[in-house]
């Protein structure tokens, strides 16, 4: 066990002492009979002198005081609710209304949840447990079918959320056009990894809400301008979850060769940066040299990186039957899972030339560290659940969890996954938004048949991931939320610093309400999404587009960061859309397994 920086108190009991209590009781019996009697020696003395009013006079002045009793009556009830913003137009006056209505805490089961959940046990057990043939090997893509009914009548909500993709890639097209972000307040552009980043993303999820317009223009622009043979350092990880995701998963759903092309292309190039002393790859590599590097930062690549591309390259070497793409991203989580841990938890850092830990390095479920743990399950689901030793990495890592980076707040005893940072692992109560993606992954576990309390756990957090939006004045949450673990002054269950207050469009949150929603039936997931939903069109909603801001910790002063993230479009406003879907079956986990970007890809029987 590691020590704890704060020390760890649930309950503090604030009983009065009985003689206090008693002195008080008697106190407020003196004070409430003194001021009774007052009360009516005053009206004793009004009833007297109305008494002496003339008649005539008593009875008009009783007719004045009725009528203006019911006037106020009317005046209160009849008075028309204040306009709001223009661009909540569209949307009902009880869905414009920004008070969240009192949450329900969930039951802990939901019906049908156990029989579901007995059933995938039941079907891990037997002998013959693989998936049946969604698709198999390497002839799967042309056996894909698209997601049944595609496109759907849509949901009021998914009306609005369908007005917000449109407003933002208008905003897009018109002032940043094939680079790869939208400053949407300056009217401007960001370049990046100079990939038309933000289309990209986009590309699936125009896709998906079947706007066929945007989605030609945008395939277009991928035929006659998208050019991988740049000089140019790019990510590793962030151009394989959003790009070669985006164009595999559009190549999927569409089944256009042009996608697959492009998606070739770009593995082709990609595929260098494994190219490092022990086969962990390097952070970055250059698109037209083929030559990896480390970051410019610092020796060492991060562990959530170099563990985030295996689903990619994987698909792509099962659509294209080369086999050098899968091998190579699947050494290294061979590598990894050979190399020490504690109790499943990993270090944040990775030597790409020795390929080890650096060891004193922290221990987060958030930035560096979150997609390790999504992908030990996701690439166990989509290899048709084969490979079972991502499946007890994955199991061990909760276990880890649990017993050294869960804890309660104070006073709500809300669950939270804290931090242990450096050499010595102190236990730090921070969590990042990002890892808000976990009470997704953990549904998604159970649903394969992991142990039932992970549901447990991932309703809980849950129902802390949202509070840290609605407990905000702008329903935003924050990058870095601390939480009290021992009574605070204020008596509050978490903080926000004034340099963590800012909030990027990111879309853990809503990604994880969707696979509650998705795989319970509650419709209180849907509801919630509605209400951070709401938060971005009232405080990131701008007239070109959707912005970032510096502050959710007012409503009055958001701080404008001027840039709409490609993920937006990618992720946020696509997960947004299918929480809202009205038939969850179009893209069931039983037959899509999401990337990290939000990217379906199908999933194999091997
Ligand atoms: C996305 O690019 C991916 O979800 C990634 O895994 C981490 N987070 C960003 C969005 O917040």
């Amino acid at each position: 066990m590691f020590p704890v920086v704060e020390e760890r108190r649930d309950y503090i009991t604030l009983a009065l002492p009985p003689l206090q209590q008693q002195q008080q009781q008697q106190q407020k019996t003196t004070t409430t009979t003194s001021s009774s009697s007052s009360l009516l020696t005053t009206i004793r003395s009004w009833r007297r002198r109305w008494k002496q009013l003339p008649r005539l006079l008593r009875v008009v002045l009783g007719m004045v005081v009725t009528a203006a009793v019911v006037g106020l009556i009317y005046l209160t009830t009849h008075t028309p609710p204040s306009e709001p913003p223009s661009h909540l137009n569209a949307l009902s006056p009880m869905e414009n209304n920004l008070t969240p209505p009192p949450l329900p805490p969930l039951p802990p089961h939901l019906p049908g949840e156990r029989e579901k959940e007995t059933q995938a046990e039941e079907s891990l057990r037997r002998d013959d447990h693989k998936h049946q043939p969604l698709l198999s090997g390497q002839e799967g893509a042309d056996q894909i079918v698209p997601p049944p009914g595609l496109p759907q009548k849509r949901s009021g909500r998914q009306e609005a959320v369908v007005a917000a993709m449109k407003h933002a890639w208008k905003g897009y097209k018109t002032y940043a056009w094939g680079h790869d972000h939208l400053k949407p307040v300056s009217r401007s552009r960001n370049d990046w990894l100079r990939l038309g980043l933000t289309l990209v993303d986009a590309l699936d999820t125009l896709w998906i809400m079947d706007l066929k317009e945007e989605f030609s223009e945008a395939r277009e622009w991928i035929s006659t301008q998208l050019n991988f043979n740049l000089n140019q350092d790019v990510n590793l990880f962030e151009t394989t979850i959003r790009v070669l995701g985006g164009l595999l998963s559009t190549y999927h759903l569409t089944k256009e060769q042009l996608f697959l092309d492009k998606a070739v292309d770009l593995g082709d190039r990609l595929v260098a940066g494994f190219n490092s002393g022990s086969g962990v790859p390097f952070a970055d590599v250059n698109l037209y040299s083929r030559r990896a590097s480390k970051p410019r930062w610092g020796p060492d690549s991060s562990t959530s990186e170099v563990t985030t591309l295996q689903l990619e390259f994987r698909d792509l070497s099962r659509v294209t039957g080369k086999p050098i793409y899968e091998e190579k991203a699947s050494f290294v989580s061979e590598h990894i899972h050979k190399l020490p841990k504690t109790d499943g938890l990993v270090p944040i850092f990775i030597n790409a030339q020795t390929g080890q830990w650096r060891s004193h390095s922290t221990i987060t479920l958030g930035a560096r560290g979150d997609s390790y743990y999504e992908y030990l399950l996701k690439q166990w689901i989509q290899t048709g659940r084969t490979l079972d030793y991502l499946r007890d990495d994955y199991n061990q890592s909760v276990t880890g969890m649990e017993k050294h980076l869960a804890s309660h707040t104070h006073p709500s005893r809300l669950l939270f996954f804290g931090e242990l940072h450096g050499s010595t692992k102190n236990f730090v109560n921070k969590m990042d938004e990002l890892t808000c993606y976990l009470p997704g992954t953990l549904a998604l576990g159970t649903h394969y048949g992991m142990p039932k309390h992970h549901m447990d756990l991932a309703q809980q957090l849950m129902y802390t991931c949202v509070q840290t939006w609605l407990r905000q004045p702008t329903h935003l949450a924050p990058e870095i939320t601390y939480f009290n673990i021992q009574p605070s002054p204020n008596n509050e269950d978490f903080y926000v610093k004034a340099n963590d207050a800012h909030y990027l469009l990111r879309p853990e949150t809503i990604e994880s309400l969707w696979y509650l929603y998705h795989l319970t039936g509650n419709t209180t997931y849907q509801d919630w999404g509605w209400q951070l939903f709401q938060g971005i069109e009232r405080y990131c909603r701008v007239d070109n587009g959707y912005t970032s801001i510096g502050n959710v910790r007012s409503a009055t002063d958001t701080k404008q960061k001027d840039k709409m993230e490609s993920f937006f479009l990618g992720e946020t406003l696509k997960y947004l859309y299918l929480l809202f879907m009205e038939d969850q079956s179009a893209f069931s986990v039983d037959k899509w397994v999401f990337n990290t970007e939000a990217h379906p890809l199908p999933i194999y029987n091997n």
